[in-house]
């Protein structure tokens, strides 16, 4: 059995006015390896938030080059997990209303996509304010899908 995971990215793509991608296909070899896969997507994609998100809440001095690259990669990573959470791949800390809830799960990542991307802007201008209004969006938009989509 293949756990492969295409999503609306027509529909989803027109919704959004071409905003967010989640364009993707993948297949993966076992559910275990998709839930792997979706795991270690996130986690660097927290490792790279967390990089700007101290200079927003001033943790960390700011580096207007480091905020750049670590936003750059972000906006790389937040359109790649959602392939790993295709049918048969429930587990991990996901809850099962990702798979119950298909519509509004992809529609939380679709948020998260956007507020990260738009991190990835700001961070281009490396203007700290704009940073920051961004941080707290994306951050926003990160919690939001927690909130619902994954076991605490
Ligand atoms: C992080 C992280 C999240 C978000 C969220 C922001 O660093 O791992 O899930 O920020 O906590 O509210």
């Amino acid at each position: 059995m293949k756990y492969a995971f295409a999503t609306a990215a027509v529909a989803l793509a027109a919704a959004l006015g071409g905003g967010a991608a989640m364009a993707q296909s993948q297949t993966f070899a076992s559910p275990d390896d998709a839930i792997k896969f979706r795991q270690a997507t996130l986690k660097e994609l927290q490792q790279n938030f967390k990089v700007i998100a101290d200079m927003a809440n001033g943790r960390a001095a700011f580096d207007a080059a480091k905020a750049d690259s670590s936003a750059a990669r972000a906006a790389e990573l937040i359109k790649q997990p959602w392939v790993g959470f295709g049918p048969g791949t429930e587990g991990g800390k996901a809850q099962p209303l990702v798979w119950q809830e298909q519509d509004k799960f992809k529609a939380a990542a679709a948020r998260a996509e956007e507020e990260v991307g738009k991190l990835a802007v700001a961070a281009k201008t490396g203007n700290i304010d704009a940073i920051k209004a961004a941080v707290g969006a994306a951050g926003g938009s990160c919690k939001a899908c927690h909130d619902d989509f994954r076991r605490r």
